[in-house]
């Protein structure tokens, strides 16, 4: 379906409604665990702070394996551009989303666990040849980082959020003072 049309048809989705808030997600917030929210909550922050709609639901690839694949079943034809998937410990929801799906997906770490994130900083990074996942910081770094990363994915075919990360970046750069004290 083309883009335009894509959005259009969407644009109901969201809150079941049909008023001016009720946009198409455009980028799918995954996380293994309701746990796991208060870091990816960020990545949700971010992205509404650059006005993009985001989907966050808790899927798990141990526990609820049919909700995933159930998900992922014509995510792209919902208007899901980019798949965020974050998890903690033996994280393998971000290479197993990866598996089901040609959309970019950005893996996202969660620490919290024994090994303090390291287990599941590897567990995500280390996808053998064939499925790529693209792996960010261990924790809230790595949501928000995740997100403006989707963003610049969007912003390749879409202006308005080029010229809103573009902002972004300005204001962060506003916001470094120049002398510590
Ligand atoms: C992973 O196991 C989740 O992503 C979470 O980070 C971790 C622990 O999950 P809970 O036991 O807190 O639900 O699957």
């Amino acid at each position: 379906m083309a883009k335009a049309k894509r959005r259009a048809a969407g644009r109901v989705a969201r809150r079941g409604g049909s008023g001016p808030k009720a946009v198409a997600p455009r980028v799918a917030i995954l996380m293994g665990s309701r746990s796991d929210w208060s870091v990816m909550q960020e990545a949700e922050r971010t992205l509404e702070a650059l006005g993009i709609p985001g989907d966050a639901r808790v899927i798990s690839a141990h526990r609820t394996p049919r909700r995933l694949t159930a998900y992922l079943d014509g995510a792209e034809e919902r208007g899901i551009e980019v798949i965020i998937a974050g998890a903690g410990m033996a994280a393998h929801l971000a290479g197993v989303v990866a598996a089901h799906t040609l959309l970019p997906v950005l893996g996202v770490p969660i620490g919290g666990s024994a090994l303090n994130g390291l287990d599941a900083l590897l567990s995500t990074v280390q996808m053998p040849g064939g499925i790529p996942v693209a792996t960010f910081a261990i924790g809230k770094s790595g949501a928000v980082n995740a997100a403006l990363m989707a963003a610049a994915i969007l912003a390749r075919s879409d202006p308005g959020v080029r010229e809103r990360l573009a902002k972004f970046r300005e204001a962060q750069s506003a916001a470094v003072p120049e002398r510590p004290a």
